[in-house]
């Protein structure tokens, strides 16, 4: 038996008052952030014990991305970057459900199960995003951390994507880059000026982009990040937090769900925007068209643009490697045909939630993941970065062949592959546009969006709704597939399903149609079935 009695005294100064019962979703824990103290000191603790027994540097990262300034939740973050395994998930809740007196017994299950030794040695990074609430909650993560005698390290005011790859810098002996801020300043800006000095015409007005940080982390570090970039983007910057209540009315959520611009950014017709969400691993871009017309380039637009550049390069290259796409049942319909019709790309549909994205895009050479809210990345296999770091060392290979490879590696490593990122996806969509000569306009008219409709319906419980195919099918409560599959008959070009939200304690309603009213009252009616 581990002694346990130090972490249980320490465990006595972060009671679990509120008795409130909350499960480890896809975005770990999320809540008001007055219910958290408790949650967070005991996810320090598993943070301390996956450490000991992945031995490798586990991170916890505090955030509730687009949720309400007064929200919080945490994260933890496994030794790639990658989500927390899911046999894990299940420790984390019931530790954060526990009574104070089962504490202990749950620890020990948990040391007894996975056979733990506890005199191994652990490593925690933390960070945290800036609301108010953030900084007290990751001094209970640490708390945790310590009463089972791990080590850590605080990075303090970090995106999520931030921890990740320091995460997985730290696990790769600082292979993938160097374990700090600046290294992740350093690695990306590096990338990004090496694919943008291929495009020596780009005037100032190409390089201009408004960027809506939404009031959050994402701001922050933007501000920091544009020291590295040489003047190669110019950035201006809305929503820095100095003013505005994060994601309050702005972010990248917001522009998505309203599909219309945030406040607080000025807008001319036709420039460039982005909005980060809360902890910037989202990012969409948007524009207004000379009528006035609001524009959304979503996470289904942004994989679009990446899955073509990175299938002209490798057909440049000449290298053989398999890119698919994987999407969730949010894609919209026009995107998922235009991929595997016109682009003959592989298109896969996941769950909702990005460990599911993830792990099918591991699968493939290269796996381009994106949900349509505006989370992804690119994953290289071991095998393709290996193929493409040859081809730029291969003297036999034609310049043109030579040229596309090196374009394929700082695209590689302008790439966060840990984890969706807001600042690493921008930079490579502006490398991308520039390298293309490609307005934002030109990068929408790819395809049309079908008109489509998000609502969020509050019921008694949620969890009565099942549903199968990734989602896209309702398998309970009775009947309420077939009611949505009469409603959408009604309706061309149409498509709905219904599914319970993993972080809010609502039913999402999603509808597409070939008009906006269409889709709108397709959703209506969606949402009056689900009642
Ligand atoms: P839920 O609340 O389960 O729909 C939302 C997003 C997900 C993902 C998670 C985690 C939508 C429709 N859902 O999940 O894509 O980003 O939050 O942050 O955007
Ligand atoms: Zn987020």
């Amino acid at each position: 038996m581990a002694d346990l009695e130090g972490a249980f005294q320490m465990s006595l100064l972060h009671p679990n008052l509120k008795g409130v019962i909350l499960q480890y979703g896809t975005a770990g824990f999320r809540t008001k952030a007055e219910e958290l103290d408790h949650v967070m000191f005991r996810m320090g603790q598993l943070a301390a014990l996956r450490s000991k027994k992945t031995k490798s540097t586990i991170g916890v990262m505090v955030t509730a991305s687009h949720n309400p300034e007064e929200d919080n939740g945490v994260k933890l973050v496994d030794p790639l970057g990658e989500m927390l395994a899911s046999a894990w998930e299940e420790y984390a809740t019931q530790l954060a459900n526990a009574e104070e007196n089962q504490l202990t017994v749950i620890l020990e299950k948990i040391i007894q199960e996975e056979k733990i030794e506890m005199h191994i040695g652990a490593f925690v990074v933390v960070g945290r995003d800036t609301r108010p609430s953030s900084l007290k909650l990751s001094q209970t993560a640490i708390d945790g951390i310590i009463s089972l005698g791990s080590k850590h390290k605080d990075y303090g005011l970090v995106t999520t994507p931030q921890l990740h790859y320091i995460v997985c810098c730290h696990n790769t002996n600082q292979m993938y880059g160097t374990a700090s801020v600046e290294g992740y300043y350093e690695k990306l800006s590096k990338a990004f000026l090496e694919l943008t000095k291929q495009t020596p015409n780009r005037t100032d007005d190409h390089k201009h982009l408004k960027v809506d940080g939404a009031n959050g982390i994402g701001a922050l570090k933007l501000k920091e990040m544009e020291n590295y970039l040489q003047k190669k983007l110019l950035i201006s910057l809305y929503n820095d937090g100095t003013a505005g209540k994060l994601n309050h009315l702005c972010g990248a959520d917001y522009v998505k769900v309203q599909q219309k611009r945030p406040e607080g950014i000025r807008m001319m017709a036709g420039e460039r925007c982005c909005s980060y969400d809360g902890d910037a691993d989202r990012v969409v871009y948007y524009y207004y068209d000379s009528a006035s017309l609001f524009h959304l380039l979503d996470g289904d637009k942004i994989a679009t643009l990446i899955t073509t550049f990175l299938k002209e390069l490798l057909t440049k290259a000449d290298l053989h490697l398999q890119v698919a796409v994987v999407q969730t049942a949010y894609a919209n319909g026009s995107s998922t045909r235009y991929l595997e019709e016109t682009m003959k790309v592989e298109v896969h549909c996941a769950k909702t939630g990005v460990k599911h994205l993830h792990h099918k895009a591991q699968q493939f050479d290269i796996g381009v993941y994106f949900e349509a809210n505006g989370h992804g990345t690119v994953l290289f296999s071991k095998d393709a970065q290996k193929k493409i770091q040859q081809l730029v060392e291969n003297q036999n290979a034609s310049k043109e062949q030579i040229n596309a490879a090196k374009l394929l590696m700082n695209t590689l490593n302008l790439i966060n592959q840990t984890v969706g990122d807001a600042i690493s996806d921008m930079l490579l969509i502006e490398a991308i546009l520039a390298l293309k000569g490609m307005t934002v306009q030109q990068w929408d008219a790819i395809y049309t969006d079908l008109p489509n409709r998000q609502v969020k319906v509050k019921v008694a419980d949620r969890r009565v709704i099942d549903t199968t195919d990734a989602e896209r099918r309702a398998v309970s409560p009775p009947g309420l597939q077939e009611a949505i599959d009469s409603l959408v008959q009604k309706y061309s070009l149409s498509r709905a399903f219904v599914r319970p939200s993993g972080t809010e304690d609502v039913v999402r309603v999603y509808a597409e149609a070939d008009t906006q009213t269409n889709a709108d009252l397709l959703a209506h009616k969606v949402s009056l079935a689900v009642y």
